[in-house]
């Protein structure tokens, strides 16, 4: 049997997993160290969990095992015995009540993406660790005005992040609309990247991988790759997308179809507006409405450069290298899905209801203004002693993350200004919970509509204003790089309103 590093024993320990391939092992060898994976499937949709009576109450078990990944029996770890881990859909309004059971050989946590609730107890509180073999009862209430839309839960302890996502780990939460969007077909869309290593496992990242933020080899949605769906001339759709992969960012394109978007990251735009293409920063959400045309036309990620770490140069280990594999070397990039048009024209779609107006915060008094550099200065470092490359820290305002130390305190009920800057060569996706910001100038222009976002991409020694309205909570969490690999690596900080 192919040897595993200890990282992935230690991700997959513990149940037999990593033995499970031997009578299989002809196949692994035969294909190298990357099994073809099998296209064309029909798409799937995860299992679906739904409120009723006010609230949602489910267990979510995270636990190594074989999942289907494109198309192959894949050790990895999944929620309930899935990737992705089932839908959960609820309202604004209502209590959300999840018991995390722990299987993995690890500890881990959850953290609820993108929703307004509180950061405390045992709430959206990711200072909670839960061991393994143990569980916890997570209890959230979303306020009665929470946004509608699409966000996505995923373990948050800190160093394991990135492996345990990449490993499999997460799933898509729904928030209703109050007033529904007129589409016929809705499919939930989560992409994840992942690579198997020569025994069929999910593979550990290596320390330059991770610096770089690791790049699957494999480009999944819902676990497949390259799967198909079907619809019918003139019919509407409505697809929710998030990235979930680790550091791949997806500038996606669906060429030969009418493509709307109607929202991103949370709530959604009063009227859906037309678009070519469509960029996710890893952790990013969009909803989409695809008017089906005759014909066949391919969901694509094509490249976007994201920058690379210093030396490395576009065809090092960072994005569009060999290790990179984001498409740089192909125009065309990579795709994600197939949409297959035909049969007998829909009915036309009806007029889509508008949304209420965005919130707006530049009008507002900003109480206090604050600067936070990203930046991977060289230093002692994770790897320290491996030479100038293996030196690099991962910091804000100079400091890696450290749980004890408090780095932002801000008085609830405020709204502040933030300049969020990166002096590093590469983009980072700057991420913080519980409050959504408002992106008010990205590298010194201003954005002209009222746009918000729970993920902000600062590009590579560019910077971004965002301002954001500290209301209806208080209390300790974080901010980081939405990089996972960058985030275990210290791109985080510690915020506390009260
Ligand atoms: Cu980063």
């Amino acid at each position: 049997m192919p040897p595993i590093s200890r990282r992935s024993a230690l991700l997959l320990g513990g149940l037999g997993v990593t033995g499970t391939v031997a009578g299989g092992v002809g196949l692994w060898r035969s294909l190298n160290s990357q099994p073809a994976p099998v296209t064309g499937e029909s798409l799937g949709q995860p299992a679906t969990l739904t409120s009723t009576g006010g609230a949602l109450a489910a267990s979510l078990e995270a636990a190594p095992g074989r999942f289907p990944l494109a198309g192959l029996q894949a050790g990895a770890l999944g929620y309930n015995g899935g990737i992705p881990g089932p839908t959960l859909r609820l309202r604004a309004g209502e209590a959300l009540r999840l018991k995390l059971v722990n299987k993995l050989a690890e500890p881990s946590n959850l953290h609820l993406h993108g929703l307004h609730v509180s950061p405390q107890g045992n709430s959206d509180n990711v200072f909670v660790t839960v061991d393994p073999g143990s569980s916890f009862d997570y209890e959230y209430r979303l306020p009665a005005g929470h946004p509608p839309g699409l966000y996505w839960y995923h373990p948050h302890h800190h160093g394991r992040v990135a492996a345990q996502v990449s490993g499999g780990l997460f799933g898509a939460i729904i928030v209703e609309d109050p007033v529904p969007v007129a589409a016929g077909t809705e499919r939930v869309l989560l992409v994840s990247d992942t690579s198997l290593d020569g025994a069929g496992n999910v593979a550990e990242a290596s320390l330059p991988e991770r610096m770089a933020g690791r790049v699957g080899a494999l480009l999944l949605v819902n676990g497949q790759s390259n799967p198909r769906m079907t619809a019918r001339p003139g019919e509407r759709e409505r697809w929710r997308i998030v990235n979930c992969c680790v550091a791949r960012y997806l500038r996606l394109r669906l060429d030969g179809q009418k493509l709307q978007l109607l929202g991103m990251d949370s709530g959604r735009s009063q009227s859906p507006s037309d678009v070519q293409e469509v960029l996710l920063a890893p952790g990013n959400r969009a909803e989409l409405l695809v008017t089906a045309a005759l014909g066949q036309s391919e969901l694509r990620a094509v490249p976007y450069d994201r920058g690379a770490m210093p030396g490395m140069g576009r065809r090092g280990m960072g994005p569009g290298g060999p290790a990179g594999q984001e498409g740089a070397e192909d125009p065309a990039g990579t795709t994600l899905a197939t949409l297959v048009v035909a049969g007998d024209p829909a009915p036309p779609a009806p007029v889509i209801a508008a949304g209420p107006a965005p919130p707006e915060l530049r009008s507002a008094a900003v109480a206090a203004r604050r600067q936070l550099v990203l930046a991977t200065p060289m230093g002692p470092g994770q790897g320290g002693g491996m030479g100038p490359l293996m030196g690099m820290d991962f910091t804000i305002n100079g400091l890696a993350f450290d749980e004890r130390r408090t780095d932002t305190i801000v008085a609830a009920g405020t709204v502040e200004e933030w300049i969020l800057v990166n002096r590093s060569t590469m983009d980072h996706p700057f991420h913080l919970h519980v409050w959504p910001m408002q992106l008010i100038a990205e590298n010194g222009r201003a954005v002209e509509k009222a746009t918000l976002r729970d993920v902000v991409n600062v590009p590579a020694n560019g910077q971004v204003t965002v301002r954001i309205d500290f209301r209806d909570f208080t209390g300790r969490t974080v901010y980081h790089c939405h990089i996972l690999d960058h985030e275990d690596l210290g791109m985080m900080g510690v915020i506390e309103v009260r």
